[in-house]
């Protein structure tokens, strides 16, 4: 890529340099001039656009050579516009009617114009408003048991695995990025970190100093790092998805890389959970206790359809290079089969585990923190909702082989909440 010839984009700008493109004409209208433009991003990383024509709207969507939420002080490669592009065309492949729909790239100047999703929100704004989006759990179990079973060796021939495995190594800045900001920074006073001061401060000096929680957070680096198992979306959180009562779209796979299966399942996980413990917070906008049971019945419905579709596709197209069906179905051993799915399955659940209570501690220690927490004003308030957040991700992630299955995660989560257990 020529990085020389990039050039950001802004709204007086966006028209006269796309209005050639047929891309976008086909659907905002022939005449630019008329088209009107907003910059909407309040991302961490990228410029977006909705863009308004006659005939309908769009998302220009362009990234910067530097890190928006920190500025030039810290550059980033425009190739992470690349890697979103190629992820989506596969997700598109491997979980029709999930993401946005894509209408052109341009990979000069790192911009992918896209469906504009509308009436949608972004999934952590509806959750922090209290709203209860029947289709979530289910959408996302699928969504997450197609992407990452067919991205896998359990589904792809060799040729085409190995293409990809290389294609997305190059992602290198994206994955530092998490292997730093996830893995690391939390457990020590790294530069860019931040808390709730004073009130958290007892607390996180007491997990910088839990030799058991340091020693699991970099097993869980190491096997982010090591274990290329399928193409992982990479920051699946519920910032990167945008809802209607009745439509669920994942967006933003910038930090796409082969990686463990677990990593997308934990990461996601760990944001409900955080919503979880973020309701309180908001609760003079009414009574958060149901909305407090919906989420863990989210997290329920969603690991158990996880599972559910996860052995469909097991059964039903594991042609890849791993467990052949002439080991196993073919010679009539089934049960094999089984034993293996669920081996896998099992190991699964422990990893993701890991990766959510890490993925809760670096949201509330690190750079780069969740709306849910962040937007209780009161700092007395945030810090407990925090606190038990904080404690949950450390038993997740430091008793993850001794927590069987999801009903008893959830059952620790509660009696977090409650008080029952400090
Ligand atoms: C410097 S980027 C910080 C965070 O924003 C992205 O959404 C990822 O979650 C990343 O870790
Ligand atoms: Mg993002």
């Amino acid at each position: 890529m020529d990085a020389a010839s990039f050039e950001a984009l802004n709204a007086e700008t966006l028209g006269p340099r796309l209005g050639g493109l047929e891309a976008l004409r086909a659907r905002l209208g022939d005449d630019p001039s008329a088209w009107r433009v907003r910059e909407v991003g309040d991302g961490n990383l990228n410029l977006v656009f909705i863009v308004d024509g006659d005939k309908g709207s769009l998302i220009v969507k362009q990234a910067l050579p530097y890190v928006r939420l920190v500025g030039e002080s810290w550059p980033l490669p425009l190739k992470r516009s690349f890697f979103e592009y190629h992820t989506l065309t596969r997700q598109a492949a491997r979980a029709p009617g999930q993401v946005p729909e894509i209408f052109h790239f341009d990979e000069q100047q790192a911009l992918i114009v896209m469906e504009f999703l509308s009436p949608h929100v972004i999934l952590r704004r509806a959750l922090i408003d209290g709203r209860m989006l029947p289709r979530i759990a289910d959408d996302l179990a699928l969504f997450m048991a197609r992407t990452l079973f067919r991205g896998s060796d359990l589904s792809m021939q060799t040729r085409e695995r190995k293409a990809d495995l290389a294609l997305f190594a190059d992602n290198v800045e994206l994955c530092d990025i998490t292997e730093n900001l996830v893995f690391s920074d939390p457990y020590f006073d790294a530069e860019m970190n931040s808390h709730t001061s004073p009130q958290l401060d007892g607390l996180v000096a007491q997990l910088r100093a839990d030799r058991d929680l340091k020693v699991a957070a970099q097993r869980m680096k190491h096997i982010f790092a090591a274990r290329a198992e399928t193409l992982v979306h990479g920051d699946l959180h519920t910032g990167s998805i945008m809802v209607t009562e009745t439509d669920t779209r994942v967006i933003d796979p910038e930090f796409a890389f082969y990686g463990p299966m677990a990593f997308d399942v934990g990461m996601l996980f760990a944001n409900f959970w955080m919503s979880y413990f973020s309701q309180s917070g908001h609760e003079q906008e009414g009574n958060r206790d149901a909305m407090r049971a919906y989420l863990l019945d989210v997290q329920e419905r969603c690991w158990n359809g996880f599972l559910a579709e996860f052995s469909r596709l097991w059964r039903t197209e594991r042609n890849g290079i791993l467990y052949q069906k002439s080991l196993f179905e073919a010679q009539d051993d089934p049960l094999g089969a089984e034993q293996a799915r669920g081996e896998l399955l099992r190991e699964m659940w422990v990893d993701l585990l890991g990766f959510a209570g890490i993925e809760i501690h670096r949201r509330i220690l690190g750079l780069a923190h969740n709306a849910d927490f962040e937007t209780i004003e009161d700092p007395d308030m945030r810090a407990q909702c925090e606190a038990k957040a904080l404690k949950f991700g450390r038993q997740i992630a430091v008793n993850r082989a001794h927590l069987n299955g999801m009903k008893e995660a959830n059952a620790l989560a509660a009696l977090i909440e409650t008080g029952a257990v400090a």
